[in-house]
């Protein structure tokens, strides 16, 4: 294997020294480059995007073209695994996801089968293996999936949901069936993010992103339990390096001690906590990566580049912090201010790391 040209993603994530703060954007490959409209339009729709390894390699490497970005991540999405258990993913034109068919009952639960990565998701890994031939070294590779409860409330709602009533219902209702959903799709995510590993992903992220939607008391047994699960079926080191972990809670702010205790290296951080806070808070047991607003990517160049300042003045000296923002880029910003953004991390950041 290539030897890494640009380590300081993977080497933050482990608190080593690094030059200046490393930075990628979560969604960084999506909507808001034409180029990848243009992907889309020739593939037809996103899941055929997907689907085909050429193409998702093609979407992923876009954003490293334009920017110089310090990690590259997967062009997939968390879905692909209810997708691979039977319940048929579709995007409708302007929509959300949706699925075909919904989990309701404890026998659905029961006839559910964990999904073999290479057969049943080998386009996923075939798209990791092309990306890191591509890449050549260039910048390390991003592996990812879904939470167990995130990707529960999906299958229960059958897409995406305001109020997840029917996923709430069979948690307070049928506990036993929920966890029964949670340790499978616990094992699945285990084997998914394993196979990403040994295809070549680099580094892996769990999003939660609908963890920070449950009761303190509910996020700790039914989403944080099974992170942690994962966490230690994990193949931690890979080609003679580590293999850093990073859990992603939105809105789990207020759960940041248990979540520095969970096993992983690194926690993602959304806007609403101080970064400053949250690493006083998780001490020297675990990086962190966030936390900008997504929506100050709207805003003029000046006030992008004035908060990345004020951000990393926040989390102060020293190594442990990749810069991010704390939730997806959205489709109606422009390209030039994600630039703007990239370029004042890296500029502003090298005074922390004399
Ligand atoms: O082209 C399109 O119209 C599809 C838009 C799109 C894209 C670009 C979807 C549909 N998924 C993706 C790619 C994707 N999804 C990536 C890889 C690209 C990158 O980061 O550069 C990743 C990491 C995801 C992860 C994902 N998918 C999450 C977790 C992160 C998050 O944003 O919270 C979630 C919740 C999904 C589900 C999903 N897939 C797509 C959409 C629009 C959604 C969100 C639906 C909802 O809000 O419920």
């Amino acid at each position: 294997m290539t030897a890494l040209k640009n380590d300081r993603f993977l080497r933050a994530l482990l608190k080593q020294p690094v030059d200046v703060t490393p930075v990628w954007m979560m969604r960084q490959a999506g909507r808001y480059l034409p180029e990848y409209r243009a992907s889309r339009a020739r593939a037809g729709d996103f899941m055929s995007l997907c689907m085909n390894p050429e193409m998702a390699c093609e979407v992923t490497l876009q954003p490293l073209e334009r920017y110089p970005l310090d990690a590259a991540i997967l062009f997939s999405d968390i879905l692909t695994i209810p997708d691979a258990m039977g319940l048929g993913l579709y995007f409708e034109a302007g929509e959300g996801p949706r699925f075909r068919k919904r989990i309701e009952t404890a026998a659905d639960i029961a006839a559910l089968s964990v999904p073999d990565p290479e057969r049943d998701l080998g386009y996923v890994m075939e798209a990791v293996r092309t990306i890191r031939r591509e890449l050549n070294g260039h910048v390390p590779l991003i592996g990812f999936s879904g939470s167990p409860w995130t990707l529960a409330t999906y299958m229960i709602e059958g897409g995406s949901s305001k109020d997840f009533r029917r996923s709430k219902a069979m948690l307070y209702d049928n506990p036993e069936a929920m966890h029964a959903l949670l340790s499978k799709l616990a094992d699945s995510v285990t084997t998914y993010l394993n196979g990403q590993i040994l295809a070549g992903a680099q580094a892996v992220q769990i999003f939660d992103t609908w963890g920070g939607n449950l009761s303190a008391a509910a996020y700790q047994t039914f989403s944080l339990a099974y992170m942690q699960r994962i966490v230690k079926g994990l193949i931690r080191e890979h080609e003679g390096r580590k293999v850093p972990v990073i859990l992603f809670t939105k809105n789990g702010g207020l759960w940041l001690e248990s979540l520095a205790e969970s096993g992983a290296d690194a926690l993602g951080l959304d806007w609403t906590c101080d970064i400053g806070e949250a690493r006083r808070r998780v001490g020297d047991k675990v990086a962190l990566q966030g936390n900008m607003d997504p929506t100050v990517l709207y805003a003029k160049p000046e006030a992008i580049r004035s908060e990345v300042g004020r951000i990393l003045s926040s989390y102060g000296h020293g190594s442990g912090h990749v810069f991010n923002l704390g939730h997806g880029i959205t489709p109606e910003v422009d390209p030039a201010h994600a630039g703007a953004f990239i370029e004042a991390v890296h500029e502003l950041s090298a005074v922390y790391h004399r």
